[in-house]
């Protein structure tokens, strides 16, 4: 199975067995491309065979937690992870081998650097990696917070924390949610990257960070480079847009919650982690002009829409590309709201159980335009997933990870007034005209532009953590100093090493690497521009959408079924004629209010 946003993909991550592996092992014949070709067979098929079942087990403790789904959960894992290392190991038999061919090496680099939970081969390691691992995502997927004193869930804490303005309410939410996820999490974490890194050393890595950053077609130095030079590109754009919503929220919770200079408070953001702004708008909204005449949530409960209308309408925009409608087993078996009797992982993911076509979404739907994003998310996973499903087992996955978070936010773009017009959820005289492009593009930079420092810092910490830089005794002082050295924001009480912040952000617990959606952010807008180019629009780029543009969505399909088939500048030039991550779109898209929001910051402090 391929789980995406979860665990993501590759199969890579999964692969393992225990003790019987042991046995399974194949005595080590001559290093030949034919007895590669006839290993990758191998690989593939009992890899194929082993996640029929590991599938289901994990889909159904991600839809029911207990102590029963934790085990099998949790053992399942194991024996992933077990199988997955000793392919790699067997991959590594043919590393000199000359004569292979390209697509050999390429399945054989796959399977040596595409996963993510390594573990040691010694007896015991990867269960206790595995039992490590499924204790900290059920303490989270299980945790509180509280509000007004009374337990809170984490989905609900989340949609509270985006309406709430109450500054004393706000820092309950965010400690409490901090204190109870984060913190016990924290001596599981540590044993757990020890035993990362030592898996990660046996299959010829520096640490498991290095081991994450091999995976985008060039040495794992070059990349860490490549995500500094894209954040140079847009650093600007975050501080123009620090700067005025620092002043915004001073203005209206005053020095003694948000002062003049300095960080912002992080839980007066909108969102939990101060990840997205979006949420805040209101707060900032452009003076005279801001109000945008309509408001997602607002249209969406006007129209009473439910979580299944809502989804039925992010398949629409896919179909009018021309894509085939979702299978009925997706609407039958998909979790799409929060079951009232029972734990469950709320975080949204999408799912492939057999690599075909078993396509589901499991998410905790709210009626609210944040939600309606993330399912336009989901789903651009679940159709990726189908587009290449006709590839190689080892291929089925994105051109690289920040490709697949990518699709589904590309096509949310196009959620522009005249889309909404087009599917009836907004009528056509409410339109903004355009002296509301200033606001509309605010809200949009809120909460994409917003997240650019967030996106690259969960990485960053994880990174020294694996590399010994950020020692245990100070994970949380380092989580905190890079949040303010990225993202100027500042935790609303006192924090010190009892806590473990990074505990309290679900990909930390779930080992998901995170710097797919910082390259996500960029690539969103890189295929947007394209798309919009192709379909020959000429207006401000923030107004466009490729809505029913068949050759755009056949264009796409192009690039989406060649999975990771290729190295991903080839997949990138399938779709925006470029071989170059860039920043430039973004810049491009956003750059009218880079200038009106320079010109607001006039006189005001910036930076932090
Ligand atoms: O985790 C997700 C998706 C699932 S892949 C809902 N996202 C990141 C997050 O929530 O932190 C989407 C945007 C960033
Ligand atoms: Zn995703």
């Amino acid at each position: 199975m391929i789980r995406t946003g979860v665990s993501t993909i590759a199969l890579a991550m999964l692969l393992a067995v225990p003790a019987v592996a042991q046995e399974k092992k194949v005595a080590p014949g001559a290093a030949t491309p034919a007895a590669a070709d006839a290993f990758l067979e191998r690989a593939t098929k009992e890899y194929s065979e082993f996640s029929e079942d590991d599938a289901r087990i994990q889909w159904l403790y991600a839809t029911y937690i207990n102590d029963d789904t934790s085990a099998l959960v949790a053992k399942s894992g194991a024996e992933g992870t077990e199988m997955a290392v000793r392919f790699a190991l067997e991959a590594a038999r043919f590393d000199k081998v000359s004569g292979l061919s390209p697509d050999t090496k390429r399945q054989l680099d796959i399977l040596r650097s595409g996963i993510t939970s390594p573990a040691p081969t010694r007896a015991g390691a990867a269960a206790s990696l595995s039992k490590l691992q499924t204790d900290m995502q059920t303490v989270y997927g299980t945790g509180k917070g509280t509000l007004k004193g009374q337990p809170i869930n984490g989905s609900d804490i989340e949609a509270a924390m985006g309406t709430n303005r109450n500054p004393a309410e706000l820092k309950e939410m965010w400690t409490s949610w901090h204190d109870n996820v984060g913190a016990p999490q924290r001596a599981d974490y540590q044993r757990a990257a020890g035993l990362l890194n030592e898996g990660a050393r046996e299959l010829g890595f520096k640490d498991v960070g290095a081991m994450w950053r091999s995976n985008y077609d060039m040495p794992p130095e070059e990349f860490a480079k490549l995500t500094d030079k894209l954040w140079n590109e847009v650093k600007p754009l975050y501080e123009s847009l620090h700067t005025y919503v620092r002043w915004k929220l001073n203005e209206k919770y005053g020095d003694a919650v948000q002062p003049k200079t300095g960080p912002i408070r992080a839980d007066l953001l909108g969102n939990m982690w101060a990840q997205e702004w979006g949420n805040i708008y209101d707060l900032v909204a452009p003076p005279g002009s801001g109000d945008l005449g309509y408001d997602v949530t607002d249209l969406l409960n006007a129209k009473k829409y439910d979580a299944i209308k809502m989804v039925k309408t992010g398949e629409g925009f896919y179909s009018s590309l021309g894509f085939a409608p979702l299978p009925d087993t997706f609407w039958k078996r998909s979790l799409f709201v929060k079951p009232a009797d029972r734990e469950v992982q709320c975080h949204a993911s999408a799912w492939n159980l057999d690599n075909v076509d078993d396509l589901r979404i499991k998410m905790c739907i709210k009626v609210n335009g944040d939600d309606f994003v993330v399912i336009h998310h989901e789903l651009g996973h679940n159709y990726y997933q189908r587009a290449y499903n006709k590839q190689p087992l080892l291929y089925r996955t994105g051109a690289n990870d920040g490709f697949h978070e990518a699709i589904g936010d590309f096509v949310a773009l196009s959620i522009t007034p005249d889309y909404l017009v087009s599917i009836d959820l907004l009528d056509k005289d409410k339109v903004p005209s355009a002296d509301k492009d200033t606001g509309l593009l605010l809200r949009q930079a809120m909460d994409k532009v917003a997240f650019l420092p967030f996106g690259l810092l969960i990485d960053k910490w994880r990174w020294g953590v694996f590399s010994g830089g950020v020692k245990p005794t100070g994970y949380q002082g380092a989580w905190d100093a890079l949040r303010l050295q990225y993202q100027g924001v500042a935790p609303p009480v006192a924090r010190d090493e009892t806590k473990f912040d990074p505990g309290a952000k679900y990909h930390i617990p779930a080992n998901v690497p995170y710097t797919r959606y910082f390259l996500a952010r960029l690539l969103q807008f890189q295929f947007y521009k394209a798309a919009c180019d192709q379909a020959g629009w000429t207006g401000p780029l923030h107004r466009c959408s490729f809505f029913g543009n068949k050759d755009v969505g056949k264009k796409l399909d192009a690039m989406l079924e060649m999975g990771a088939s290729k190295p991903w500048p080839d997949a990138l030039e399938a779709f925006t004629g470029s071989r170059e991550m860039s920043g430039a779109a973004m810049v491009e898209y956003f750059a009218p209010l880079k200038a009106w929001l320079d010109e607001q910051n006039k006189g005001k402090p910036t930076g932090w």
